[in-house]
């Protein structure tokens, strides 16, 4: 018998569909002591929040957040809306003993994140941030690989996350599907939206980083605000260029934008280590690619290793060997590891404290850009 896990969604738009769908599909696939029931989703319009509850199976709606935080029968808050609401929301949900799952980036800055920290951690209840690209089977093979010691000393980590999509200047800021562009609602651009996921891979990948040099640049810098009807300032940066020192004695360089024509979600990494490499990219997502300079000279190469067998990580749980998943899976299968970790009391990670680490970096990445200097890293 499982048992049930009631979650309160708050937030109907993209990430809120990528997390309905995860709990919805999670225990057909894997074998768990609990099951996420949608119990009651949450959004401003009643008309909205109506349609999302019917499409996806919500057994009730709410129009205040707080009515949703106060209620008996949920267990866990799914916080999906813009992140300047997170932190907010989650201190709430936190004083009223509910679970927490929130979206990423923790939180508009390390300040806001360090309140959210405290609160989960008061509270003592279980908390993760949805830094899904981790649960790319491909990815957490990397993470396998590098653990296992197989690229030996690392010298070099080099990320970027590459789209298109704001290039247009009549593009508004603000409102639904906008907010990202609004530095009130988002915090930051494509740092907090795009970089912040290439920091959690590295930070999961290789550790601590200690301090770094940035430029960031807003190439549109007015656009109409679709909330005021004016056209105001825009205050997020719409590209960052990052070099990097990690504890371990690596370099590593980062690039975000949202001007690189052509590139609709281009996130890759490559690690270069003493004895072999590895290189991934989400839009091949299933392949890892990987270079070992101990292979026999005549028959070294890079190898395309099409992450599908029985063996890789998570592969085991879906079809047969050879026929492969996609970006929705790893929802599910960090809604998986946070099931596991409810059963085990081994938390999934990362939790609201390991996603703080990112929000440093982020911070880091804003404040060196706009003093020029080169700048340490928060510890925490
Ligand atoms: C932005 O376009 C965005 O949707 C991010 O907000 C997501 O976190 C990323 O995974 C894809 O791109």
């Amino acid at each position: 018998m499982t048992k049930p896990l009631n979650i309160g969604m708050i937030g109907y738009g993209f990430m809120g569909r990528a997390h309905s769908n995860a709990y919805r599909k999670v225990n057909n696939f894997f074998d768990l002591a609990y099951r996420p029931v949608l119990k009651a989703v949450c959004a401003r319009s009643a008309d909205k929040a109506k349609a999302f509850a019917e499409q996806w199976g919500y057994e009730a709606v709410e129009t205040d957040w707080r009515r949703l935080v106060e209620r008996k029968d949920i267990d866990v808050i799914d916080i999906c809306t813009p992140n300047n609401t997170h932190a907010e929301i989650a201190v709430a949900a936190a004083a009223a003993g509910k679970m927490i799952l929130c979206e990423k980036p923790l939180s508009m800055n390390g300040a806001e994140g360090q309140k959210m920290v405290a609160a989960v951690e008061k509270a003592k209840v279980p908390n993760m941030v949805w830094y899904n690209y981790r649960r790319v089977p491909a990815v957490t093979l990397a993470k396998q690989l590098i653990d296992e010691g197989r690229l030996g000393r690392i010298f070099h980590y080099r990320a970027k996350f590459l789209q298109d999509w704001t290039i247009n200047p009549e593009l508004p800021q603000g409102g639904a599907g906008l907010w990202r562009l609004d530095a009130a609602a988002a915090g930051s651009g494509v740092t907090g939206d795009l970089l912040a996921h290439c920091i959690d891979t590295a930070l999961w990948l290789n550790g601590r980083i200690d301090s770094l040099s940035a430029m960031t640049e807003t190439f549109v810098k007015e656009r109409k605000h679709n909330l005021t009807g004016k056209v105001e300032k825009v205050g997020i940066d719409d590209a960052a260029a990052v070099m990097a020192r990690f504890d371990n004695g690596s370099l590593a360089t980062f690039e975000s934008t949202r001007y690189a024509r052509g590139h609709k979600a281009l996130y890759t990494f490559e690690i270069n280590g003493e004895h072999a490499s590895i290189f991934w990219d989400l839009h091949d997502l299933h392949r890892l690619q990987y270079f070992d300079h101990r292979d026999q000279g005549i028959v070294r190469g890079w190898r395309s290793i099409h992450v599908s067998d029985g063996d890789h990580p998570y592969m085991g749980k879906w079809w047969v060997p050879g026929l492969q998943i996609g970006y929705e899976h790893s929802f599910v299968h960090q809604a998986a590891d946070f099931l596991e970790g409810l059963a085990t009391g081994k938390p999934a990670q990362p939790d609201f404290r390991d996603a703080l680490r990112t929000q440093y970096v982020c911070d880091a990445i804003l404040d060196s850009a706009k003093s020029g200097k080169w700048v340490e890293v928060a510890k925490g």
